[in-house]
């Protein structure tokens, strides 16, 4: 039984209803100690023993779920959390629509459907092995303590999945939720599942970038999972969907707080040209360029984690009512897609143009594109701070073929601007749009630690509020 209330005094805090289901509790306590072993190998590297002012999530109700203390970080109380059943909720899409929901796996959608939370589990330690080397360098107790939140939260999504492999997936499940801790981002022989997971995040822009563009590709997919007709995968999803908003406002204020102290410095030093690379960087601050190029690079390798754009396994998910669209239950049409059609962008005769595929294949385009529409919000704001400072610039979103791997548009080159290249015109001017080596160089001498409570690295802005209020000077972590 679930519930709203949350056994917190449990080994392993849930509403789930632990105690009362012997076997699964014992699979979940067989597994814990292979997840702490994973997160002390592979979780935040020199940290694990600072106390971290952190939140915990004590509840699913909307307000009040969280509670703020100083935690050591592996003894966060990793917990399994979904959201509030929906009485009477119905299947939203495809073949089954308007059914009842599912409580059980479906026989005949059970491999899809463990594949579905197997890709989603991979993601969550995939992202913490990737920061892994970060808080080293933190610019700010500020920035060190977000860091480990979205660690931990990201710590507690893999809880999440793992809990829904074990509980309806038997033995399969089990052997998947063990594989989920032998993957390791990067790795030759036993790389995450998909690309972008399998990146470096090297440095704290980096960092912003993945929080902003790929925690919001996790927004988005775990958006269309809470539409699932499978109910214990949609209320799972529906309760990740409340932490990762701070993943997202973490990116976002981290870039905008990035752009703004290089304005400011820019002004301050009467420099007017955003593009004298050369002087923007003798102020410690990154050139609005570099931004850019960043930009340009995690946009493009987070629009690949969307899959093909015409995609016959994302028509499969929604007919059989296993993954939606982005708000399924507030789009006004048949939710069946039958006869529809979607605009996916293709290369015809030499020129990207749209071209009417089935609604149904056009999913995962479909997804990407309210995914673009997401990001552009944060970008629009930014540049309200490069105007704000009077300095002629505008950051963008490249277009939609630029630099991609996955899919329709991964067989040609693309600028920035939707220009279709040659081999020879996209190496030419490669530098000009994705991060060149003296560009990582540079950042890379940006990065040393800031540990003073209230003081921030030369390349950053202070945030405009604390975490709950906190004071500027607020220690954030207490370094042992
Ligand atoms: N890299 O029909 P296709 C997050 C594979 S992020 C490597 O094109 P489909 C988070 C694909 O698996 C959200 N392989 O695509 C963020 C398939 O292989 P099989 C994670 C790729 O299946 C930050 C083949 O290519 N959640 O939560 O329609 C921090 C053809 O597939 C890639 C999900 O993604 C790739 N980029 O869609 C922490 C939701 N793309 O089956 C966390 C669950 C495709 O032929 N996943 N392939 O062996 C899905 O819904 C789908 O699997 C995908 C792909 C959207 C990823």
């Amino acid at each position: 039984m679930t519930s709203e209330i949350v056994d917190y005094d449990a080994l392993i805090p849930n509403n789930v209803g632990l105690a009362d289901d012997p076997k699964l509790k014992r699979a979940l306590e067989e597994w814990h100690p292979g997840y702490i072993n994973w997160w002390m190998s592979m979780g935040p590297e020199g940290f694990q023993m600072a106390d971290v002012f952190l939140r915990t999530a004590i509840s699913v109700e909307k307000d009040g779920w969280a509670k703020f203390d100083y935690v050591k970080m592996p003894e966060y109380r990793w917990g399994i959390l979904l959201a509030p059943a929906v009485e009477d909720r119905t299947i939203p899409c495809g073949e089954h629509f308007g059914e009842p929901v599912w409580q059980q796996v479906p026989g005949e959608y059970r491999s899809m459907l463990r594949r579905l939370i197997v890709i989603q589990g991979d993601t969550e330690p995939a992202s913490v092995e990737q920061q892994r080397h970060l808080g080293s360098v933190a610019p700010s107790l500020y920035d060190m303590r977000n860091l480990f939140q979205v660690n931990v939260e990201e710590g507690r999504h893999l809880w999440a999945m793992v809990y829904l492999l074990q509980k309806y997936f038997g033995r399969d499940g089990r052997e998947e939720a063990h594989e989920l801790l032998l993957r390791q981002s990067g790795s030759e022989e036993r790389p995450r599942m998909l690309g972008a997971f399998n990146e470096e995040t090297p440095d704290w822009l980096s960092f912003f970038m993945f929080t902003y563009f790929t925690d919001r590709d996790g927004k988005m997919q775990l958006e269309a999972l809470a539409q699932s007709g499978f109910d214990p995968l949609s209320r799972t999803c529906r309760f990740m969907l409340a932490e990762e908003a701070h993943h997202m406002f973490v990116g976002y204020t981290g870039v905008q707080r990035v752009v703004q102290r290089t304005c400011e410095a820019m002004n301050e030093a009467g420099i007017e040209d955003p593009h004298d690379a050369e002087a923007v960087r003798a102020l410690g601050v990154i050139d609005l360029p570099t931004i850019q190029r960043k930009i340009n690079l995690h946009f493009s390798l987070t629009l690949d984690l969307f899959g093909s754009e015409e995609s016959t396994n994302a028509a499969n998910f929604f007919n059989a009512g296993i993954k939606g669209r982005y708000h399924e239950d507030r789009i006004d049409d048949d939710h069946r897609l039958a006869s529809d059609t979607y605009p996916v962008t293709k290369l015809v005769d030499g020129l990207l143009r749209p071209v009417e595929v089935a609604a149904l294949n056009g999913l995962n385009a479909r997804l990407r594109d309210d995914f673009i529409d997401d990001c552009q919000g944060g970008v629009t704001r930014w540049n309200r701070v490069i105007a704000g400072a009077g300095i002629d610039f505008e950051l963008r979103l490249p277009h939609v073929a630029f630099n991609r791997a996955i899919g329709e548009l991964s067989d040609i080159e693309v600028s920035p601007t939707g220009s279709v290249l040659t081999e020879d015109e996209w190496v030419a001017q490669l530098g000009d749009w994705l991060p060149t080596s003296n560009d990582k160089k540079f950042i890379e001498s940006l990065m040393q630690p800031e540990l003073r409570p209230g003081r921030f690295a030369s390349w950053i802005s202070p945030p405009t509020k604390g975490i709950q209020n906190m004071p500027e000077e607020f220690l954030y972590v207490k370094l042992p």
